[in-house]
């Protein structure tokens, strides 16, 4: 076992930490507010490789590994997680998802443009009435030989209306259930496609999530990823890695919100000393540090299980379930420790208390990340 990180790991950190810390903490709060974050910021992450850090290189890619990537989220939620899931969607669900799953067609027009940030892309699986119950596809996306029709709507879109490229999951055949779903490479500018209201959010409000309709959308055939009726497979493969990003995430708003508080118990005085040195604040902060650190391993874990070539869907799960979990109690009590000042938004930790929330929600609530890993232990 080698618990040590490379010296290529300890840069792409760094310099993940350095680029949060210039470019994403002056005007965090205010992104919040305003529920935006500008297109100047998502290029510059593109720029920097952010947005493309696990694809292949002759597609624009950065050829990193999971760990790479699992280092760059942590360091980036620490300060944003708004920045983070748009980070997390375009690397892990929409580019993963081409360049293991696309053709080589597919991956010279769109993969290519995703790993640099000049395109965004979204991934577009939820619905009004398909939440966690993935395979009740309502949308439709109806053969008619050299193209599809898509009708349908879907939620709570990451990157609804930034996105260049849409990955969208639709029932072609009803009656082969989810033997029947397809998954498809929709441009924006195709007729018909409608995106509709931004949701108005608890947290990562600098996050822009949309829902979309779908009037009659014409896609060629040869935007379809993989054979037919390979769409449910792909969803599932794509968030089985999808949530090793998320897990992450939550890594990082947990580790994040800890070390705001730590800091403030040292200079922060009450009763004639610095609160640390009160035995209720510092033992919030061992538990907070223990947490965080069995997050951290569980992320680690699952990020080289799918290095490694390994199945992943357990680890990945657990990493999830067990991280969202440490990054909401985590960051309820660092706005505990702060006191008054942890209720107002310059002290930052209200708001990585309400970006925490999404992670035990998205790409699989903790329910369904219960649902994987029991099936999983019990399977044998
Ligand atoms: N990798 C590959 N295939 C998978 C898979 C995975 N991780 N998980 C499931 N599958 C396959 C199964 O093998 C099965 O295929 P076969 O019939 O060929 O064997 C198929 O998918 C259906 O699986 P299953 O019968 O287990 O489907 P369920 O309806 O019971 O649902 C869960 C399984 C609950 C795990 C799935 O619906 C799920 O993950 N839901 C949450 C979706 C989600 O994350 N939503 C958030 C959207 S993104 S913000």
């Amino acid at each position: 076992m080698d618990f040590k990180l490379t010296e290529e790991h300890i840069m792409i950190r760094d310099a993940a930490r350095d680029f949060a810390k210039t470019e994403l903490l002056p005007g965090v709060i205010e992104r919040d507010e305003k529920q935006e974050f500008p297109k100047e910021l998502i290029k510059k992450m593109g720029d920097l490789g952010f947005l493309g850090m696990m694809a292949s290189p002759e597609y624009g890619g950065g050829g990193m590994d999971t760990i790479s990537y699992v280092l760059a989220m942590e360091e980036i939620s620490k300060i944003d997680a708004s920045a983070s899931v748009m980070i997390s969607v375009n690397n892990s669900l929409v580019c993963w998802g081409l360049d293991t799953f696309g053709n080589e067609e597919q991956k010279k027009k769109y993969l290519s443009k995703l790993t640099t940030g000049e395109k965004l892309g979204a991934f577009c699986l939820s619905e009004p009435e398909a939440g966690s119950d993935a395979t009740s596809q309502r949308t439709t996306a109806i053969d008619k030989g050299d193209h599809y029709i898509l009708n349908g709507t879907k939620n709570w879109i990451t990157n609804g209306s930034s996105a260049d490229y849409y990955l969208v999951i639709a029932q072609t055949d009803k009656e082969k259930k989810h033997k029947g779903i397809n998954a498809f490479i929709v441009e924006k500018d195709s007729e018909g496609f409608e995106i509709g209201p931004k949701e108005q959010k608890l947290g990562i409000r600098g996050s822009d999530t949309h829902s979309l309709n779908f009037n009659d959308v014409k896609v060629p055939k040869e935007n379809r990823i993989g054979e037919d009726g390979f769409g449910f497979k792909f969803a599932m493969k794509t968030l089985s890695g999808g949530r090793i990003g998320i897990a992450a995430q939550a890594l990082g708003i947990a580790a994040g919100a800890y070390e705001l508080a730590r800091d403030y118990s040292k200079q922060r005085k009450a009763f004639g000393t610095e609160i640390c040195n009160h035995q209720a604040i510092a033992f919030k902060l061992a538990d907070m540090h223990t947490s965080i650190e069995a997050s951290r391993h569980m992320v680690m874990k699952a990020a080289w299980d799918k290095d490694q070539g390994q199945n992943y869907d357990l680890s990945g799960a657990m990493a999830k379930l067990y991280a969202s979990k440490t990054a909401m109690d985590v960051t309820v009590e660092a706005v505990q420790v702060h006191g008054g000042n942890g209720y107002v938004k310059e002290y930052h930790v209200e708001r990585l208390m309400r970006d925490a929330k999404i992670t035990q929600i998205y790409e699989g609530t903790s329910e369904i990340q219960k649902i994987v890993i029991s099936r999983s232990i019990l399977k044998d």
